[in-house]
């Protein structure tokens, strides 16, 4: 049968799961945050990555269902972790839908600090002026919800969003980081992202981390946080929990 049935039946069935990447702060070298991570586990097919399905999810209306699950595991994760921070891409037709525009009460409702959510926004997102975008964003800001650029880069770039929305992170993409050791303009750039970003007071996050090289460019350059597979690669709850017992 189709996707949009399969989606449909996988979401009873409890197939969808949240992972956790870990995300390593570089002064320290501790685990300070992590990214949460939708996954499929098919029964035949095994695990599915969400490029592969999101976009339909999206078309036949399931990506707040999705979202909801994936932010209520992300809660869970919390509780065992109130120092951390877990990070929630939101894609722009799940934002625009408000479904997640009560994530900042049910955080309170669980007693969580709302410091321990950011919400991973793409820039297309911040171009839209429509009441329900903006003061969603608002609201996150308001009651402590730190709101994170992701892909930072490569969308629209126009770059007088920055002046009208509150924005804690930008999480340079993994396409800058790949040739940060092998090609200038690369280096150029994520150099450049994170000189910005410090002077509008935001702190940067590199993702697609896989070589120790890239790593130490990085630290050169004054990057705060580090995600890849070199540190960490996304893991399943009980995993994630026992890698952050085990001290990161
Ligand atoms: O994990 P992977 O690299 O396959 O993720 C692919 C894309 O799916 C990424 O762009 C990521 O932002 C997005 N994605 C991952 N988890 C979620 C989620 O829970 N919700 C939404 N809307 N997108 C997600
Ligand atoms: O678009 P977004 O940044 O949300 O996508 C994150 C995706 O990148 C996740 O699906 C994750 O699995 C993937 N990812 C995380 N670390 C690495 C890495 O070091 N290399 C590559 N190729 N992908 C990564
Ligand atoms: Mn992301
Ligand atoms: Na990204």
């Amino acid at each position: 049968q189709d996707v949009a049935n399969r989606l449909r039946r996988a979401l009873v069935a409890q197939q969808f799961e949240a992972w956790f990447q870990p995300i390593i702060e570089l002064a320290s070298g501790r685990v300070v945050k992590a990214e949460a991570l939708l996954r499929w586990q098919h029964p035949e097919l095994g695990t599915i990555a969400p490029g592969d399905f999101i976009a339909v999810a999206e078309e036949i209306g399931l990506i707040g269902d999705i979202g909801n699950l994936v932010f209520q595991q992300t809660l869970d994760v919390l509780e065992h972790w109130p120092t951390g921070q877990i990070s929630v891409n939101i894609s722009p037709r799940q934002f625009i839908s408000g479904d997640c525009r009560h994530w900042p009460q049910e955080l309170l409702e669980r007693q969580l600090p709302a410091s321990c959510l950011a919400v991973e926004i793409t820039e297309g997102l911040l171009l839209d002026e429509r009441p329900l975008v903006v003061n969603t964003l608002l609201g996150f800001h308001q009651a402590g919800v730190e709101v994170s650029i992701d892909d930072f880069g490569t969308g629209y770039s126009a770059m007088s969003y920055l002046k009208k929305f509150n924005i804690d992170y930008l999480k340079i993409d993994r396409s800058f980081i790949q040739g940060l050791a092998t090609d200038n303009t690369d280096r150029a750039i994520a150099e450049a992202i994170i000189a910005m970003a410090h002077k509008l007071g935001m702190r940067v996050i590199a993702e697609g981390v896989e070589t120790p090289a890239q790593l130490e460019l990085l630290r050169e350059a004054g990057c705060d946080y580090v995600q890849g597979y070199l540190l960490a690669r996304p893991l399943p709850r009980e995993a994630f929990l026992a890698f952050l017992r085990q001290g990161g």
